[in-house]
């Protein structure tokens, strides 16, 4: 009897260019494009093993071994959903294809990162589930075609579909099918790129992202100046210094736009923060760190950035790292706790 079993991974990704705002919730569409880089630390993802049997009952899935509910209509039913109507018009055309897209599926996903860490595991878990629904369905589709599924699970899970530098257009049309993502180049194009995590709180955060985004959109007035005025300059602005790697631009656009990301955050109402003490310590660093490098060479060498949470990413070109590290040693003594057993405290090179 043949086994229909697949396993497939993704790492996160952390956007230097934010998304914060749907204009469709259940398509799940941005009111802004985003951008983002993958990390390739190998103890940074998801692995997700999808299993289709007759003999199943139902979809069901385990998230680090514990079991969780599918909620009909839910993101996780739509992307199942999804991926079987791929599968079925694969068989529908290929009548040599064992019929597999009707069988219940077993999904299987676990994070090698402590869930408690603060690290959006959303964005990798979904991207994982997509990629291993593909892999288990013998999928010829494209990664951008698969991101489109991926971001109906969680927005930001669409960039994980690819390494390296890669942008989520928002896209315009109604029914989503421009919303996906694009490679802006790949990892080997730019390695000297690092992002070093400095995990501040692993609390989990008070306020969800996908609650806190839609409470923004309804209240900001600031979000409706970022997405006509600022959010369109920036995708281009930080594509281009990508291409050119141009480290000095790149920085100062990321340090722009988690700044603004965390404004909007206040300008909502009840206002949302994301950032506490010892974040706020952190960019104080950096900006001196900066303030030096500028003045001895005219460039920067590190950028913050800032998601839903306190804690620091900071990318800077390898010679930077081990200066960066035990600057913030230096300033925040007990950050060496930090350093193992998960590693999510030092170099962590990104994909
Ligand atoms: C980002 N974040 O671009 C931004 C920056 C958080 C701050 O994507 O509702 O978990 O599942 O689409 O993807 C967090 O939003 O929200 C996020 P949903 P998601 O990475």
């Amino acid at each position: 009897m043949s086994v229909y079993q697949a396993t497939a991974s993704a790492p996160v990704n952390i956007a230097c260019i934010k998304y914060w705002g749907k204009r469709d919730t259940k398509l799940i569409l941005p009111t802004n494009s985003s951008l983002s880089v993958t990390l390739d630390q190998d103890h940074l993802r998801s692995t997700t093993t999808s299993r289709a049997d007759p003999s199943f009952q139902k979809d069901r899935l385990w998230l680090n071994g514990s079991e969780d509910e599918i909620k009909d209509g839910g993101r996780l039913a739509t992307c199942i959903k999804e991926m079987k109507a791929l599968r079925k018009q694969l068989e529908d055309k290929d009548s040599s294809l064992p019929k597999i897209s009707g069988y219940f599926v077993h999904i299987s996903s676990r994070n090698n990162f402590p869930t408690a860490a603060g690290l959006a595991s959303s964005a990798s878990g979904f991207a994982a589930l997509v990629a291993s629904l593909a892999a288990l369905y013998k999928l010829p589709t494209s990664q951008s075609d698969l991101s489109r599924i991926a971001r109906q699970g969680s927005g930001s899970a669409c960039r994980s579909l690819f390494g390296g530098f890669v942008a989520w257009q928002m896209g315009e049309l109604p029914d989503g099918s421009d919303s996906l993502a694009v490679e802006v180049a790949p990892r080997e194009h730019w390695p000297d790129v690092h992002a070093l995590i400095c995990v501040v709180n692993d609390e989990k955060k008070g306020t969800s992202s996908t609650a806190g985004m839609q409470r923004t959109v309804d209240t900001s007035p600031l979000l409706q100046h970022r997405i006509k005025h600022v959010v369109p300059e920036r995708m281009a602005a930080i594509s281009e210094a990508i291409r050119a790697r141009d480290f000095d631009a790149f920085a100062r656009i990321t340090m722009q736009d988690s700044n603004q990301f965390h404004a909007v955050a206040l300008d909502t109402e009840p206002p949302i923060f994301y950032m506490n003490d010892v974040s706020r310590a952190i960019i104080a660093l950096i900006v001196e760190y900066n303030r030096v490098a500028v003045e001895k060479t005219g460039k920067l060498k590190a950028a913050y950035t800032y998601d839903a949470g306190p804690n620091a990413v900071i990318y800077t070109p390898k010679e930077n790292v081990k200066e960066i590290v035990e600057l913030i040693i230096k300033y925040f003594p007990q950050a060496e706790n930090f350093k193992d057993p998960f590693g999510l405290f030092g170099a962590a090179g990104v994909q």
